[in-house]
């Protein structure tokens, strides 16, 4: 069939099944301990959350739904010949578990279409914000300006089973993904271009879309916009955005409350306005030190940013312990597109130095790239120069991944979150003996 909608809800009560068998099974069994370090430390390295779509190793990178990033470049339908994946395809695996076909994918784009148009009192709710408003700000409230049209708080109010939960959470995350092109294009343009809107074009798949809709037509941007919407979608259930909009989910809050709350996560430096902050800081180099600086003074520029008590954005990462492949197929992409764009170079530079600057610290656990030191600059090169806007797009594609676990999430019946914390005290007295 090429309605996701049914291929999903045939695979669900088999995944209802096979949960309550492993409840039965091995509910009691311990899945590692847990250390003070790891209490203290943000819950660091606890397994404790359940999450289908996607699963993190720490040296190989991302799998989703057990394909890497390359496997998934050859596998998913493209919108032109030997192109980058449609997020379209990447969102039909996510949900069901299978790689889909050309016309499965169309048919996703061509329902995302029908559902894309944006009520005007959204707009109107942007504009009333002051116009300084970071457009990460602007997008999360836009998101909750969405939600008086929750079908699942519609429905919850009616008093809806909670075995079909997961049909409303369906019918939300369909509609939010599918407006958020139009949503972060109006941003775009309200901001940076005199609030001249763009129309979708209905010939366009969803990614193509927000690329036109932001005002850039040529093919080779819509590609990088493709692939970037790809990589973005998800990184298991820990990280903040995603862990935040399911906590918040937990609480049956709707996927526009709890989407809204991913990104508030997203948009922190540590996290996906990293990418804002790597743009910042190369164009800091390139004016101190010009186009070309060599390797001494990119090192001295490290070790400055370290000595102030900064981070060196773009690098290092909670569980990645190798170079992110989302920064590897970002730099293969540059290396057939703009191979010779100097702030490309620049970027090549600081993988070439960091590092080892990194290592040399000794606390650092993880001293490679990850997703973030690499996207605004493909992003400059395409014209899309406004790096206040970059995160924006990262919480775009952010969507896709955490929703669909969402509709898996209630379709499993996961309950309200609730981890136990503790105060000092009480691990002093435990430990301590007194
Ligand atoms: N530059 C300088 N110091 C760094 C560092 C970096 N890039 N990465 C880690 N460290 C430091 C930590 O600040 C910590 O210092 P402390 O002991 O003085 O507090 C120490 O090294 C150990 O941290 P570590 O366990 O390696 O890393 P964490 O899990 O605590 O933090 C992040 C992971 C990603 C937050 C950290 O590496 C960082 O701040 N990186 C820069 C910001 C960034 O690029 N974020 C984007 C990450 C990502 F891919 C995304 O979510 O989008």
């Amino acid at each position: 069939s090429t309605d996701l909608k049914s291929v999903l809800a045939e695979k669900i009560p088999q995944q209802q099944e096979r949960l309550k068998a492993i409840k039965k099974s091995y509910g009691s069994k311990q899945m590692g301990g847990v250390s003070v370090d790891m209490v203290i430390g943000g819950m660091r390295g606890i397994t404790g959350l359940l999450w289908e779509t996607s699963l993190l190793d720490p040296d190989e990178g991302i799998r989703f739904r057990g394909y890497s990033i390359p496997e998934l470049q050859e596998k998913l339908p493209s919108a032109i010949p030997d192109g980058e994946p449609l997020p379209e395809g990447l969102m039909w695996l996510l949900l069901t578990g299978e790689l889909p076909n050309k016309e499965q994918v169309a048919a996703l784009s061509a329902d995302l279409r029908s559902r894309a148009a944006l009520p005007d009192h959204v707009n109107a709710t942007l504009k009333a914000m002051h116009p300084n408003t970071h457009p990460m700000t602007q997008f999360s409230a836009g998101v909750l300006a969405l939600q008086p049209e929750s079908t699942f708080a519609a429905a919850y109010e009616k008093g809806i089973n909670k075995m079909q939960y997961w049909d409303p959470v369906y019918e939300d995350t369909m509609n939010l993904i599918a407006k958020l092109p139009a949503l972060a294009s109006t941003i775009y343009r309200n901001v940076y271009k005199g609030g001249d809107l763009i129309e979708a074009d209905p010939n366009l798949d969803w990614a193509a879309n927000l690329a036109h809709q932001m005002g850039f037509q040529d093919q080779e941007t819509q590609e990088l916009m493709r692939l970037y919407q790809t990589i973005h979608t998800d990184h298991e259930g820990g990280n903040v955005s995603a862990h935040a909009t399911h906590l918040v989910g937990s609480a049956l809050s709707d996927p526009y409350f709890s989407f809204s709350a991913g990104l508030n996560g997203l948009a922190g430096p540590l996290h996906g306005l990293a990418n804002q902050e790597v743009l910042s800081w190369l164009f800091r180099v390139r004016d101190e030190l010009g186009d070309t600086p060599s390797k001494d003074q990119v090192k001295d520029f490290v070790w400055a940013t370290l000595k102030s008590g900064r981070v060196v954005p773009g690098y290092g990462h909670a569980v990645l312990r190798k170079t992110d492949p989302r920064y590897a197929c970002q730099r293969v992409f540059a290396m057939k597109h703009l191979p010779d764009d100097p702030m490309f170079r620049l970027v090549s530079l600081f993988y070439e130095v960091v590092p080892s600057i990194l290592q040399e610290t000794g606390k650092v656990k993880n001293p490679w790239p990850n997703v973030d030191a690499h996207s605004g600059v493909l992003l400059q090169y395409y014209g899309i120069k406004e790096q206040n806007f970059y995160t924006v797009l990262f919480g775009v594609s952010r969507a896709i991944g955490v929703l669909s676990q969402a509709v898996w999430s209630r379709a499993l019946g996961l309950p309200i979150e609730r981890p136990k914390s503790v105060t000092m005290d009480v691990i002093e007295k435990k430990f301590s003996g007194t």
